[in-house]
């Protein structure tokens, strides 16, 4: 098949890795849908994809990965950036010659008797000012196909990207999915990212967490705008005006549950709506009105299946009826569909678990879905798309909130006093880990913006960044910056907050603090609500006045002690701390004495 392009970088690029890899053939992903029907029956010839039934589930598939790769992995995901410093101590560090070495001879001759698929693609809407252009080498079809749901795939991309040399190389090879052997590495500084021995969505779906992240977060440091793990919301009041919002949250804290929010009734009645522009990635850059405007630089949704239902979030469930990959979930044999834990209360009896096994989900003590089983799906689906998805110049930011799973210490919400401070709280994000993750409970871990496995430089020089952001913002127009924890809980061990939809009315606070309609009481830790201000109308029974107060209030003794935490976390990164997050620090450290 013949190039789509006559880029002359693109060309000797993928000429160099063929001679490396050495295809049998070349598939250039034009983005046409017969090509995707083709490939998709070739994936089923093999068994790569199952079909799903086609009445239930039209364009549907299931996928199984092998059991030894069912999630990204941290402790082999490496920046490989000139120095050690200049990926900081967060991060895995290799040297760029070393690692290109070692990436290259565990990657020779490895598509020997396969396709190569050459997907070229945008992260972005094409053509949008915010978007950039990838390239991903892959010698997988579940990745080509993943890929055309997750971003904008195809020949219009090439047209955009012309004689170009500004576009993100990336090089996926599955070998023999040898966990020993598996690395997820990039190199900043060369626009290149190359992915070997895996075939799992986060660790070879090039254009999500190692290009929307860790390499644009670099790009983004050096050409002046932000790439973050953020959701973006829309919230549209009564009179029809629209609000957006960006939220970051480390996983495992409800962050699609959030983007697709439904409004609790009384909202509802009164006219509120929860629109989703994204629900894992913001790029976030200035308008022309001196205002931050952010786009969703993907193009679908790669969710954790399990919990995932018509309560929870009956709008993701709602984007998974067409078109969508699903990974590692359980098949019902009885209908030709899938399930996964806490779908509902009807696991299917005739079946076959993540692994390929029978399964009875009636009587079987195992799960059916992996724990991280995923479903990929169009954005289009979504019921509450927002109408601004495709705008190329993005959604105005009112207000930037943070996030985490505190059982104690971080009130329902509190606003920081301005930018800096707000850069701070951000600095300071932590979670405590769930029975879902291996290792102890309730385990703190300091998780900065949600981006601590994806920043792609020294955090330290990131949050310079936020700081240098800050200052070419005029104060009316910076967005205001805030934290929230949903996880509260009592001596007892009880959620004190309901969440999901209810967390609207936390928002609903916040756009009001934007808006300067609503008061607040300066604390030590910054502005926290007057609990009458949070609206907590239905509620009766699920949350008192008496104990919203509660969860508003700041425990000197315990941000005492987290404030020890805060100083240790920092001491990493030593005299690279920016003089104003140190300053805050001690702000903190004194306030609350
Ligand atoms: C994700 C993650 O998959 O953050 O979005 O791990
Ligand atoms: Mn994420």
């Amino acid at each position: 098949m013949s190039a789509l392009t006559t880029n002359k970088s693109v060309l000797s690029w993928i000429d160099e890795k063929v001679e490396l890899v050495k295809p049998d053939k070349i598939v250039w992903i034009d983005g046409s849908q017969e090509q995707i029907e083709e490939l998709r029956a070739t994936a089923c010839s093999t068994g790569e994809l199952i079909k799903l039934n086609q009445d239930l589930l039209p364009n549907c598939y299931l996928h199984r990965t092998a059991v030894n790769d069912v999630a990204r992995v941290e402790g082999r995901t490496f920046i490989c950036a000139p120095t050690k410093e200049a990926a900081g101590p967060t991060n895995n560090w290799m040297d760029p010659q070393e690692a290109y070495t070692m990436l290259y001879d565990i990657a020779r001759d490895s598509y020997k008797g396969r396709t190569m698929y050459v997907i070229p693609y945008s992260m972005g809407p094409v053509g949008s000012p915010f978007a950039k252009i990838g390239i991903e080498l892959t010698d997988s079809i579940y990745v080509v196909l993943n890929m055309v749901i997750m971003t904008r795939v195809g020949k219009a991309v090439l047209d955009v990207l012309g004689d170009s040399n500004d576009w993100v190389r990336g090089l996926h090879c599955r070998c023999s999915i040898d966990e020993e052997k598996r690395y997820i590495c990039q190199f900043p500084q060369d626009n290149t990212i190359i992915s070997v021995n895996s075939g799992y969505g986060g660790n070879v779906l090039l254009g999500k967490k190692c290009f929307a992240l860790r390499i644009a977060s670099y790009q983004g440091w050096k050409e002046g705008w932000q790439a973050e793990h953020m959701l973006i919301l829309g919230i549209q009041n009564p009179k029809g005006e629209v609000k957006y919002i960006c939220a970051a949250f480390p996983s495992a804290c409800g962050k699609t549950n959030l983007a697709m929010l439904i409004p609790p009734e009384s909202y509802q009645k009164k006219g509120y709506k929860v629109w989703c522009v994204g629900d894992d990635i913001a790029w976030i850059r200035k308008g022309a009105d001196g205002r931050l405007y952010a786009i969703n630089p993907e193009n679908g949704f790669f969710g954790v299946a399990p919990g995932t239902n018509e309560k929870s979030n009956p709008n993701a469930l709602a984007t998974t009826k067409e078109g969508t990959i699903f990974t590692n979930v359980a098949h019902n044999l009885d209908n030709n569909t899938v399930w996964w834990e806490g779908l509902d209360k009807n696991p299917p009896a005739n079946a076959v678990e993540w692994k390929g096994n029978p399964w009875n989900g009636q009587t079987s003590e195992e799960k059916g879905a992996h724990p991280n089983s995923r479903f990929t799906a169009p954005a289009v689906n979504c019921p509450c798309l927002s109408s601004e998805f495709e705008n190329p110049n993005g959604v105005p930011i009112s207000a930037i909130v943070f996030g985490g799973r505190r059982a104690k210490l971080a009130p329902l919400v509190y606003q920081s006093r301005d930018w800096n401070h707000g850069v701070f709280v951000g600095s300071i994000m932590a979670s405590e880990t769930t029975a879902a993750a291996a290792g102890a409970v309730g385990v703190v871990r300091r998780d900065p913006m949600a981006m601590l496995p994806f920043c792609g430089y020294n955090m330290a020089d990131y949050w310079q960044h936020w700081i240098d952001i800050g200052k070419t913002l005029d104060a009316d127009k910076a967005p205001k910056i805030f934290n929230v924890n949903w996880f509260r809980k009592d001596d007892e061990g009880n959620f004190m907050w309901p969440g999901f939809g209810d967390n609207l009315r936390v928002l609903d606070w916040i756009i009001d603090r934007c808006e300067g309609k609503v008061g607040a009481k300066e604390t030590e830790i910054g502005f926290i609500p007057n609990a009458e201000d949070i609206n907590i109308e239905g509620l009766e029974g699920e949350v008192s006045l008496e104990s919203l107060k509660s969860i508003l209030e700041v425990e000197k003794e315990l941000w005492q002690e987290d404030a020890k935490g805060i100083e240790e976390f920092y001491a990493k990164f030593g005299d690279k701390i920016p003089p104003v997050l140190a300053e805050e620090l001690a702000t903190l450290k004194k306030n609350v004495q």
